[in-house]
């Protein structure tokens, strides 16, 4: 055995399920060691896409993501999906081979390249570490929540492994106990709360039951931030998203509350709208792992250091039941107003095209309710996230702390892997879906029953919405028509174009048919102004 085949078989035995990458000479073997042991392997066409297949499988399945990756060129293609990775602190290793001799043509300072993305840097700097630097990878990755890039030199990895790869798992880590006069303090404040309002964000996609618990006691409202979208779907109190996606209603329950509890949650601009979505009387509380969240963006009052489902279910104890926010007046609002689906609109379809809001309505009522929504960046995103419901939190992958567009696909294709009962949906804008379009192959391949619904505009939207309306120049942010659908038979995909709502009934025949392939939706869509949310986003540039 060599060194490499060590690092993979010991990777396997730490639990890694599934391995996303582009293989090349240098991660060849230990790829080939992960399947050996076991690790269902996909490969990707573009290390980009690898690396975001692997962080949107890390966030559904709740198992640690793997991508490998080739020295040098193999890594710097990953490097924007490897950075949304660890900006979301998804727990990712990255395998990577590496040419320590500087004359390589594929010698970079890899661990540099690491560090400056916020990933953690690690080394098999010799035969003898192969196995404990492996599981050391794993377990920071998973029990510290980061993207760990494990170098593999090339000298080293071809080394031969002496001994054997005994690995013992490292343990789960057993989530602190919360410091008790915090709990008790957040107890008074709910006891002492008229409109409670709890805002669970991607730290708290574990903790639905008790959340939902403390809250009926404490009669507090539920939202959450968009990465943890559909969390509390079927709940009567459930408001859905709060931030730049929320309803009219939800916003103005929100600004009403004066107490915010948010659970796993940052409070950033998007879910609060730079702080305008929390009252200027209203009580902030945080409760999350790290305590470096309680002053960033909209700063806490009280944070309450510790895991979401403990806090929670130690605070059932102490807190007494009350009305709170839930009268059945604000539960008859939710009810009728709750869900953006409810809020009239002006169809501005025609003229060969439709409008998004209509689009995404009609698919929402067409789709499998058991999906699984992905979503690129652009002007366009919103529309999926409002107008298409998720049947949980298990229902939508948002790849968007980095803001980079181009990572929808993949982000469908890691969602689809971890969750093969679900209907993967990705939405994307044109620019994305161009961007991304390697991947196009991989979902052929793979036979995800995949729909890839393409919003587009022929632009980038975003930058024609925010720069037109003041006269500049949009030359270099318009595109001539491209024929997506063309290009998705191409490829072997089934493919509708819609350039009007009677159009989505060549959807209705594919949900209907054997979904044998994956169905592309060409949607030519109405682009006469932006979107709220974009001018919401520019703000923030
Ligand atoms: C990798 C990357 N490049 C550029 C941008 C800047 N950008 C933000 S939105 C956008 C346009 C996206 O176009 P499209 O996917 O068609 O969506 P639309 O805005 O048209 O709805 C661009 C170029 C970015 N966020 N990420
Ligand atoms: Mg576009």
């Amino acid at each position: 055995m060599i060194v490499a085949e060590a690092v993979g078989r010991a990777l396997a035995a730490c639990g890694v399920g599934t391995a996303f990458g582009v293989v090349g000479s240098g991660n060849f073997h230990v790829t080939n060691a992960l399947v050996a042991g076991g690790v269902h392997f996909v490969a990707a066409r573009h290390e980009g896409g690898a690396a975001t297949m692997a962080d949107a499988y890390a966030r559904m399945s709740g198992r640690a993501g793997v991508v490998s990756v080739h020295q040098g060129p193999g890594l710097t293609n990953a490097l924007t999906g490897l950075t949304e990775a660890a900006k979301s602190r998804t727990p990712l290793i990255v395998l990577a081979g590496e040419a320590t001799e500087v004359q390589s043509n594929f010698h970079i300072d890899q661990a540099a390249l690491a560090t400056a993305v916020g990933a953690v840097a690690m080394r098999v700097a010799s035969p003898e570490e192969a196995v404990s630097r492996a599981v050391e990878a794993y377990r920071v990755a998973v029990g510290e929540r980061r993207t760990v890039l494990l170098n593999l030199p090339l000298d080293v990895q071809s080394a031969p492994f002496e001994g054997p790869v005994d690995v013992m798992p490292p343990p789960a880590i057993a989530p602190a106990v919360p410091a008790a006069g915090e709990v008790a303090e957040l107890a008074r404040l709910l006891g002492a709360a008229e409109r409670p309002v709890f805002i669970a964000g991607r730290g708290a996609r574990h903790a639905r039951r008790e959340l939902e618990e403390l809250a009926a006691l404490a009669g507090a409202l539920l939202a959450t931030s968009a990465v943890a979208k559909g969390l509390f779907r079927g709940s009567p109190w459930d408001l859905d998203v709060s931030g730049g996606f929320a309803t009219p209603l939800a916003a103005e329950l929100i600004r009403g509350a004066d107490l915010v509890v948010a659970w796993g949650c940052a409070l950033n601009m998007w879910t609060t709208r730079h702080g305008t979505l929390v009252s200027p009387g209203a009580k902030v509380v945080k409760v999350d792992l790290d305590p470096a969240a309680f002053n960033t963006h909209v700063p806490a009052d009280l944070g309450v250091a510790g895991d979401v489902a403990r806090v929670a279910e130690a605070l059932a104890a102490q807190v007494a039941p009350r009305p709170g926010y839930r009268s059945p007046e604000i539960a008859a609002r939710v009810r009728a107003e709750g869900r953006w689906r409810n809020v009239p609109y002006e169809d501005e379809s025609g003229g060969g095209r439709i409008d998004p809001r209509t689009l995404s309505i009609g698919l929402d009522d067409l789709l499998p309710r058991e999906r699984i929504v992905a979503i690129d960046s652009g002007n366009f995103m919103g529309y999926p996230s409002m107008f298409v419901d998720v049947p949980d939190e298990g229902g939508f992958c948002f790849t968007q702390a980095f803001q980079s567009i181009g990572l929808g696909l993949a982000t469908a294709i890691g969602a689809a892997i971890a969750r093969p009962d679900r209907l993967p949906v990705a939405a994307l804008g044109d620019g994305g879906a161009l961007m991304g379009i390697a991947e196009l192959e991989t979902v052929v391949r793979l036979s995800l029953p995949m729909v890839i619904v393409v919003y587009d505009d022929e632009a980038y939207g975003a930058e024609v919405h925010h720069f037109g309306p003041h006269g500049h120049p949009l030359g270099t942010v318009t595109f001539p028509p491209a024929d997506l659908a063309a290009i998705a038979r191409g490829h072997g995909c089934a493919a509708v174009t819609v350039g009007g709502p009677g159009d989505l009934a060549g959807v209705a025949e594919w949900v209907d048919g054997p979904r044998d392939r994956p169905l592309l939706v060409h949607a030519k869509v109405t682009a006469e102004h932006g979107s709220w949310w974009l001018e919401e986003a520019f703000k923030g540039h």
